[in-house]
């Protein structure tokens, strides 16, 4: 006959490591974008268990790697909306210790969304440990929660099944949309390039930094990399770049000076949300 201890679980501090994969998935999912949010709405629905600045950590486990999710942005205050309130959920299921970016370009400049998501790697690592890093347009969710928002032995393209590519890759060397690095991986491709001012090719840029540097690509399976886009037109100060295919002839000799270790900006505000943390950058665009 023993005595039996009673201990609160509260006490009990020793925290496991998260199993993978993660218990409480899901799996395929229900995304639609056709109803009105406000973001008051969406703060009351999921911010309980965050911290200050889009922050979020499991409560009953050890995360594997800390993440810092960055997503370029200027002006698309809608599709954040849907993307917070779709993300948060899957995030927290995916038992990730998380932080949430969103890098705002100042100004009426060309929009650069390479050179912003540079900033975001080194914003969100003054804030954090972070050792992975997943970069995602605003306007994709996925449509899967076991695609997970963490990283891997090689760069990770996520968004692999797109709805506006009839959920397949557009071609077989497509990096655009969502992607992953862990902090060493990016380091080793000198991060992204700063210098693809306007729609498109920095994808590709940093694709062919990815090869030169002797990685490959990791991917999910294309059911579990299936995403849906918020439809839209190309916005006002992004026009398709006709310099920028070009450039891609001389990624191996322009990679090593300009990336990570070039990177210029001055942040002009830092505002933590319940959802997120935005960060407004000058990133001296050209007008
Ligand atoms: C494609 C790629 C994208 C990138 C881009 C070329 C997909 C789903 N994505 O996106 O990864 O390679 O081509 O540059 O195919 N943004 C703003 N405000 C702006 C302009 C852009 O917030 O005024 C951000 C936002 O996060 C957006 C992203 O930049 O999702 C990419 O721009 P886009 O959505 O206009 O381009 P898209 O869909 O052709
Ligand atoms: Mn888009």
């Amino acid at each position: 006959n023993q005595e039996t201890i009673h201990m609160p679980a509260s006490t009990n501090k020793t925290l496991g490591p998260c199993i993978d994969p993660p218990p409480n998935l899901l799996g395929p999912l229900r995304v639609e974008f056709n109803f009105k949010l406000t973001l008051e709405e969406v703060r009351k629905e999921i911010s309980r268990p965050l911290q200050e600045g889009g922050r979020y950590k499991p409560p009953d486990c050890i995360a594997t790697q800390k993440v810092a999710i960055i997503i370029p942005f200027r002006n698309r205050h809608e599709h954040l909306k849907h993307w917070l309130y779709f993300l948060h959920p899957i995030l927290m299921r995916q038992q990730l210790d998380y932080g949430v970016y969103v890098i705002n370009q100042d100004g009426e400049g060309v929009f650069n969304r390479a050179k912003l998501m540079n900033v975001g790697y080194v914003e969100a690592l003054k804030q954090y440990d972070y050792d992975c890093f997943v970069f995602s347009d605003v306007d994709l969710v996925p449509l899967d929660d076991r695609n997970i928002y963490k990283c891997f032995d090689n760069p990770r393209h996520l968004a692999v099944a797109m709805d506006k590519f009839n959920f397949r890759l557009p071609y077989k060397t497509y990096f655009g949309g969502v992607s992953s690095l862990f902090k060493n991986q990016f380091l080793k491709i000198n991060g992204f390039p700063n210098t693809y001012w306007g729609w498109g090719g920095e994808d590709d840029d940093i694709y062919n930094r990815i090869v030169f540097r002797g990685m490959s690509i990791s991917r999910p399976d294309s059911e579990t990399g299936r995403y849906k886009m918020i439809k839209h037109n190309r916005d006002l100060h992004n026009e398709a770049n006709p310099k920028n295919p070009d450039k891609l002839r001389h990624t191996q000799r322009s990679m090593d000076k300009d990336g990570i270790n070039s990177l210029k900006y001055t942040v002009k505000e830092i505002v933590k949300d319940a959802l997120y943390t935005f960060i407004t950058v000058d990133i001296q665009a050209p007008a």
